[in-house]
């Protein structure tokens, strides 16, 4: 507690910055400077040490009291007491916010956003004006038709060439014709696989009759080498579902009695008798290769 009271004595003597204050102090205020000599003085020790080192000091100021215990000014505290000077105080606390500042200028505008999806198709624009008037069709409507029946002739002369080729290739043996197709052997014999891979290697097939003309244009080529011919007709896929060998299914049959049998459970092609009826065999035989076309 004492050492509280003491410094805060301490605090308000070293408040006195003017000498003049200090000389003109009450008579209590006459011992306040002996007493802050004590306190503020600089050097180093303990406060007994202190005093012990002011005690010339203490002598003087101890005679000023006792001779003007009142109003006595201290003649000699302008040279004894102006050289006390205090050391730092403690820092103090740190002080209360400052009032707040201006508000700041405008920044600089950010960079840009990416751009949005696409908007909506816009209304279509008004009809523009309307053209000159263009040249008559009627001459080029007329060039138009010349030209279609100089085609139409050229078209018919072609056929009728086509169809005299035919006729004379059908001169030949092994080659017949039935409506626009055209069935042709060389008198060769395969299985089924390798002769429809002959057939589709000329842009052909085995021979798949869906009229009884083409059946009969087949069935005269077999006549001529006197051979069973095979028939692109198959059930490879389906057992009892026979088809073309595009994969269609039969649109015309010509089975000899009791065919197709599937005998021995090993009968998925088709070959055709003499007599123009077919029956479904084996297709590991060889059989009279003929192609379509
Ligand atoms: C007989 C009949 C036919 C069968 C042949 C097999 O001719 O049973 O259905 O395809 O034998 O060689
Ligand atoms: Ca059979």
């Amino acid at each position: 507690m004492w050492k509280k009271v003491f410094w805060s004595l301490s605090d308000e003597l070293c408040s006195y910055t003017d000498t003049e204050d200090l000389k003109n102090a009450s008579s209590f205020g006459s011992l306040l400077p002996f007493v802050q000599s004590i306190v503020c003085c600089t050097g180093s020790g303990t406060l007994i040490q202190k005093i012990w080192r002011m005690r010339p000091l203490l002598a003087l100021c101890f005679l000023l009291f006792s001779v003007s215990p009142t109003t006595q000014t201290c003649p000699d505290l302008d040279s004894a007491c102006a050289r006390l000077t205090c050391a730092p105080g403690k820092d103090g606390l740190p002080g209360v916010n400052g009032l707040k500042g201006e508000k700041g200028d405008k920044g600089a505008p950010g960079s840009p956003g990416v751009a949005g999806p696409p908007g909506p198709q816009g209304e279509q624009g008004p009809a523009g004006p309307r053209g000159e008037k263009g040249e008559s069709g009627l001459p080029a409507l007329v060039s138009l038709k010349s030209d279609t029946l100089s085609l139409s002739g050229r078209v018919d002369t072609i056929e009728s060439r086509l169809d005299q080729i035919v006729k004379a290739l059908t001169f030949l043996k092994g080659v017949t014709a039935a409506g626009n197709k055209i069935y042709v052997t060389k008198g060769d014999q395969a299985n089924y696989k390798d002769g429809k891979a002959v057939c589709a290697n000329t842009r052909g097939q085995l021979p798949s009759p869906q009229n009884a003309q083409e059946n009969a244009a087949v069935q005269k080529i077999a006549a001529q080498y006197g051979v069973f011919p095979y028939l692109g007709i198959n059930d490879i896929d389906v057992e009892g579902n026979f088809r073309y060998p595009d994969g269609k299914a039969i649109s015309y049959l010509n089975w000899a009695g009791n065919e197709p049998n599937n005998d021995k459970g090993v009968e998925d092609c088709v070959e055709m008798y003499f007599d123009g009826n077919w029956n479904d065999k084996n297709c590991d035989e060889k059989r009279l290769l003929i192609c379509e076309y």
